[in-house]
């Protein structure tokens, strides 16, 4: 019997994730700095797309360039050669600064608005230099007025001293700044036989999904990849809501059966996770972590005898009566994929596991533990509250 066509809903899969991320509204962050301080290098280690290196850069004036990448719900206005040195220059800039800002504001629009700045100065520069705090205050008095908010990242801070010392130095002008981040954005060589650790990219994320407003928050989540942790709470909140719907309507994945299904509720959890992860995820594997984890009709990892050792995991299974659950089996079913499909996402993001190594026999029998494991894990809590 084979009324279960994986491909069928791996295309829809696929489908629903081409979706979230089309109706995600863009992100729009202005990196400023003087040449060479770490724009690009800071930009390249906050995304998942290398924007600096391979994003398409359009001139928004003689300073600015905004760079954004196909399908990829993010811009930066990026201004790869301000000097700060002559009135004229500053003059310019911050003109066409004021323009974009206010470009936004008159639209209406959020996609149109720029939602942060960046104001990158490097710590090893050891000065915040006059012309940068004129630059500042004319940003903050005549530019964005209150409009974006300002973050100051200090670049290249491998001294954690020197950056101290910086930050008490900025501190005393009493800017409206939102907030003062150190960073390395990438290891430093100080000689030989000394790295300083790359440090920060996850604090700055947290401040910015503070600083940005809400509607462009999840989007902000998504295409950020220094902060695992703002990931890990939005994917939990998508597998919460779907639980609930799931247990609700008795939605469920009926698994080990010869007709496993996958509803639409599980489809957009499985695509809204990796929404959220924001990484390429490719149809072999959804085709691999279905079949190792909910199972397939004449599925080879999960053969017949295999599914009848595991469904005994699955809680309040006894009520699986042509095709009708209960509420709480629906919901288990639900929680336990979810939460897989999280730790999977969480191992390729910290770099244990490769998104090609899922469809590896390997890679299945992985996922086919983990997903046993979600389901005693909850079995084992739903025994607690009954007794
Ligand atoms: N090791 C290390 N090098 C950095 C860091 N930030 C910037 N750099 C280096 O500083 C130089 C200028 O950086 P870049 O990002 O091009 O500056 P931009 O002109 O502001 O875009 C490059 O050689 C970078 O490799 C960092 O966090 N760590
Ligand atoms: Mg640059």
């Amino acid at each position: 019997m084979d009324n279960f066509d994986l491909n069928k809903v791996v295309e829809k899969i696929m489908d629903r994730i081409q979706k979230e991320f089309k109706e995600m509204d863009t992100l729009n962050v202005m990196v400023l700095g003087k040449t060479g301080v770490g724009k690009s290098t800071l930009i390249n280690n906050m995304f998942n797309e290398r924007m600096a290196d391979t994003g398409i850069g359009k001139p928004v004036t003689k300073e600015i360039k905004k760079i954004t990448k196909p399908d990829f719900p993010l811009a930066i206005y990026d201004t790869p050669g301000i000097e700060l040195g002559g009135e004229k220059d500053l003059a310019s800039l911050l003109d066409g600064i004021k323009a974009e800002v206010s470009k936004g504001v008159k639209s209406g629009d959020i996609e149109q608005a720029i939602h942060c700045i960046w104001y990158c100065i490097s710590t090893p520069s050891h000065r915040f230099e006059e012309a940068e705090i004129k630059f500042l205050k004319e940003l903050f008095d005549r530019t964005v007025e209150g409009e974006v908010p300002v973050i100051i990242v200090l670049t290249k801070s491998y001294s954690k001293v020197d950056a101290e010392k910086m930050m008490s130095e900025i501190e005393k002008e009493n800017l409206p700044i939102a907030k003062i981040v150190p960073v390395l954005a990438e290891d430093y060589d100080i000689d030989e036989e000394y790295v300083a650790k790359a440090y920060g990219l996850d604090v700055l994320s947290e401040v910015m999904n503070n600083a940005v407003p809400e509607a462009v928050k999840k989007t902000f989540v998504a295409v950020q990849k220094a902060n695992l942790e703002l990931k890990k709470k939005r994917a939990h909140a998508v597998v919460a809501a779907t639980a609930l719907t799931a247990a609700a309507t008795g939605a469920a994945p009926i698994p080990f059966s010869d007709a496993a299904l996958l509803v639409p509720e599980q489809i957009s959890m499985l695509a809204g996770i990796t929404a959220v992860f924001g990484f390429p995820v490719e149809k072999g594997t959804f085709s691999a972590i279905l079949s190792s984890t909910i199972g397939t009709a004449g599925a080879t990892v999960l053969g017949r005898t295999i599914a009848s050792n595991l469904i005994k995991f699955v809680p309040g299974v006894g009520s699986v009566v042509g095709g009708i659950i209960s509420a709480s089996t629906a919901s288990a079913l639900t929680i336990a994929l979810g939460e897989t499909y999280i730790k999977i996402m969480e191992k390729v993001y910290e770099g244990e596991l490769k998104v090609s190594d899922l469809s590896t026999k390997k890679g299945k029998k992985s996922m086919k533990a983990m997903f046993v494991k979600e389901l005693k894990v909850k079995r084992e809590k739903d025994k607690e509250v009954s007794e």
